[in-house]
C-alpha cells in the first residue's frame, strides 16, 4: 500500500494529485489516504497537503528504504526482495543468516550503519552513516573455485554505477578495491557456503563510501579513504546508486549463467589499476613478486615472477615495493 502510494506521488511530479483520486486507485477511503500520507511523513517523506488539491510529495528523505531503491529497478533476479535497517552488526552475517534460512536468491540487506561491518580476514569496515553498506544472496548453479568471479563482477558493478550516478570513475585494485586516486572508496567481501565444490550460497557484500565526511571516518582511516562526497563535492544519490548497482550487477549474472564471466573479466581489465604493475602480493604462502600480467578465467592474478609465471587466487597487493626483491 505505501509503495503505490508513494508510486502515484512520484507520478505526480510537483504536482497535486487528489485525495479522492488517490482512494479511488487504491481502493481505500479517504481516512485510510490520510493515516498511510502520515506513515510516509514519520518515515521523513515531505509531503504537502491542501485540502483543495490533495497532496503533493515535495521531497524524499536520504534513506536507503527499499521503496526508495525498487522504483523503476530492472532487474531479473536482484533486489525483488530488499530488507533494510537503520543499523545492524554487518549486512553480511544477516544474510548469511537468511540465507541459511533458505532466504531467496537475490534478496538484498541494507542498512544505513553496521555496528560489526567486517573486511577481508576478520579485519574491521568502518560503516558511519552515509555510506551504502549491503549484501546480496546468490544461489549460483556453480562450483567452489568461480567464487572470486563475483568479487569481480560485483567490482565491475559498483565501478559503473559510481560512474553513471556520481560521475567519477573509480579504478579496480586486484581484486576487490574500488580506489579514487589511490585511496579507498568501496570494498567488497565475498563469502561462500558450499558442500564438496558445489556452491549452497554466495553472501556478496559490498561496501561504497558514498556521503561521508572526512571527519566521520577513524582518523586511522582519514589518509586512505575517501567518498563520493569528498572526490566531488556533491552528495550522491544513494538509492539511485543501489539500484543502478542491481542492475548491472543484474545483466553481468544473468549473461554469466548464459555465456560465462568473459565481458566481468573484459570490462574489469579495463578498468583494473593493477594490470601491468610491478606488484608485491602477500598471500597465505607468503609473498609474491613481479609484473602483474593478466587475471585468468578463475579472476587469479596472473604475476611474472623470478620463477616464471604464477596464478595467484587470493592476497593482498601491497602499496609498495620494498627494496630488494
Ligand atoms: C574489504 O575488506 O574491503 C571488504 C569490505 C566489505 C564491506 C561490506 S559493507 C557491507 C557488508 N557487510 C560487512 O560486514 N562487510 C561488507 P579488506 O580488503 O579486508 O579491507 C579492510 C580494510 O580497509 C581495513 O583493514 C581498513 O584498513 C580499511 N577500511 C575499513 N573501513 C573502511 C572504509 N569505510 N573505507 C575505506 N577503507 C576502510
Amino acid at each position: 500500500m505505501k509503495k503505490s502510494l508513494l508510486a502515484f506521488l512520484q507520478e505526480g511530479g510537483n504536482g497535486y494529485v487528489s485525495g479522492q483520486e488517490i482512494s479511488k486507485r487504491l481502493g481505500i477511503s479517504r481516512t485510510a489516504v490520510w493515516k498511510q500520507i502520515q506513515a510516509l511523513r514519520s518515515e521523513g517523506y515531505e509531503i504537502e497537503s491542501s485540502s483543495r488539491l490533495g497532496y503533493r510529495l515535495a521531497a524524499v528523505p536520504d534513506r536507503l528504504y527499499p521503496e526508495l531503491v525498487s522504483a523503476g529497478l530492472k532487474t531479473g533476479i536482484l533486489g525483488r526482495k530488499i530488507i533494510y535497517h537503520e543499523s545492524i552488526d554487518s549486512t553480511n552475517a544477516e544474510a548469511k543468516r537468511l540465507a541459511a534460512e533458505g532466504a531467496p536468491e537475490g534478496t538484498v540487506i541494507v542498512a544505513e550503519m553496521q555496528s560489526g561491518g567486517r573486511g577481508r580476514l576478520g579485519r574491521e569496515w568502518a560503516s558511519p552513516g552515509g555510506g551504502i553498506w549491503f549484501s546480496l544472496v546468490l544461489r549460483p548453479q556453480m562450483t567452489l573455485h568461480q567464487a572470486s568471479l563475483f568479487t569481480l563482477a560485483a567490482g565491475v558493478a559498483a565501478r559503473e554505477a559510481t560512474w553513471i550516478t556520481g560521475g567519477i570513475e573509480p579504478g579496480i585494485k586486484w581484486p576487490n578495491d574500488l580506489l579514487a586516486g589511490d585511496k579507498k572508496l568501496a570494498g567488497i567481501l565475498t563469502e561462500v557456503s558450499a558442500e564438496t565444490d558445489r556452491v549452497n550460497y554466495l553472501v556478496l557484500g559490498v561496501g561504497l563510501n558514498a556521503n561521508i565526511e572526512a571527519e566521520k571516518f577513524p582518523p586511522g582511516l582519514r589518509d586512505t579513504a575517501t567518498s563520493v562526497l569528498l572526490e566531488t563535492g556533491r552528495p550522491l544519490d544513494r538509492p539511485s546508486w543501489l539500484r543502478t548497482f542491481l542492475e548491472r550487477m543484474d545483466t553481468y549474472y544473468i549473461n554469466a549463467k548464459k555465456a560465462g564471466f568473459g565481458d566481468v573479466l573484459a570490462a574489469w581489465r579495463k578498468y583494473s589499476l593493477t594490470l601491468g604493475k610491478n606488484v608485491c602480493i602477500r598471500t597465505a604462502g607468503g609473498l609474491v613478486r613481479g609484473e602483474a600480467l593478466d587475471i585468468d578465467d578463475y579472476g587469479a592474478l596472473l604475476v611474472r615472477t623470478t620463477e616464471g609465471v604464477q596464478a595467484v587466487y587470493s592476497g593482498e597487493v601491497l602499496p609498495h615495493i620494498s627494496g630488494g626483491g
